[in-house]
């Protein structure tokens, strides 16, 4: 087991000496963001504190096309003027937030987050790069405060674990604090069957189509340890993001033997491009590192980056990266 730091007292007090509070999340957000926002603010409804959810959409990922009548995208003037607590969840750098960060500004800035790099920011801070998820740390903030779990916290916490961790796929020996938190969790009413349901059935026909497609076109470099798949302009326009299966297509491709990194690049404008980097567990690769090279961020196994090209400068520039990777791990 690793223990887990404890909850920083800073934080403590400051959740005692507000009564308001603004919670944000990041932009094109995930389900371990979404449900930590909202575990982390039905905790704090139970002290007694007023919350309002912020998050700068858009909701239109599969498992998360539920949730957007909980967010807010504006602070009202109103709850502004009580001087809310600022709680930035699962973010990195500040611009993850955007467009909201001009919203905060004058307001105490708490961050909880698990990446490893990034950029400091907040007053207060509780980063731990080994927590397998944001809800993990929302968990360990709740038993700290002696909050009970509901039912739907509990199922919200087990989705955000479950999501970060690929459905406990990539968690390794050693972590039994993980598994202590979902015995918590079943029993106060998460079920995992469901949540796999949630996380990875209930597709389209129309996705498995997409999914095909991405997997067919896939390009294979290094004796198959890169491998890259690319989504169109017209494509993204035609299947629109509901389709993506995301994590059905990487699961596919790095279980391709000797694989080491994915690549899924994903032209959002004719002049913009998303590019995905998963690592093989057993890559020495941190794709983390090699968004950053980009601008983007994240994960050892898993990151992202936005570059500002058309979609075959991005897959020359991307490519011509990775391969100083691969050229010196070779
Ligand atoms: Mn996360």
């Amino acid at each position: 087991m690793i223990q887990t730091p404890p909850v920083p007292q800073e934080l403590i007090e400051a959740i005692n000496s507000h009564n308001t509070f603004v919670i944000a999340g990041h932009r094109n957000p995930d389900a371990d963001c979404l449900n930590s926002q909202l575990v982390l603010g039905s905790a704090l409804n139970h002290l007694g504190k007023e919350v309002i959810l912020l998050s700068p959409g858009p909701f239109d990922r599969h498992e998360i096309a539920d949730y957007q009548e909980f967010f807010h995208d504006t602070i009202p003037k109103e709850f502004k003027d009580t001087k809310p607590l600022a709680i930035i969840v699962d973010c990195s750098t500040p611009d993850r937030i955007a467009p909201l960060g001009p919203q905060l500004e004058g307001l105490t800035v708490a961050v909880i987050d698990h990446h490893a790099a990034g950029t400091v920011f907040g007053e207060i801070r509780y980063i731990v790069p080994k927590a397998f998820s944001v809800t993990f740390l929302i968990f360990h903030i709740m038993q700290t405060l002696a909050v009970p779990i509901t039912k739907l916290d509990a199922e919200r916490l087990l989705f955000g674990l479950a999501a970060d961790t690929g459905f406990f796929r990539h968690i390794n020996e050693g972590r039994s604090e993980v598994f202590e938190m979902v015995a918590v969790l079943a029993e106060a009413g998460a079920s995992p069957r469901d949540i796999y349901h949630t996380m990875y059935g209930d597709r389209s026909f129309t996705s498995k189509k997409l999914l095909g497609l991405l997997l067919s076109r896939t390009e294979s470099m290094f004796d198959d340890r890169l491998l890259i798949t690319w989504e169109t302009i017209d494509e993204h326009n035609q299947f629109g993001e509901k389709e993506r299966d995301s994590e059905s297509l990487y699961a596919q491709l790095l279980s391709i033997a000797h694989c080491e990194v994915v690549l899924y690049i994903r032209q959002e404008q004719s002049q913009s491009c998303t590019v995905g980097f998963r690592a093989a567990a057993n890559s020495s690769i941190d794709v983390g590192l090699v968004a950053s090279e980009f601008g983007g961020g994240g994960h050892r196994k898993a990151s992202g980056a936005t570059l500002e090209m058309d979609l075959e400068k991005t897959k020359a520039i991307v490519t011509k990266t990775l391969s100083n990777y691969f050229t010196v791990t070779m």
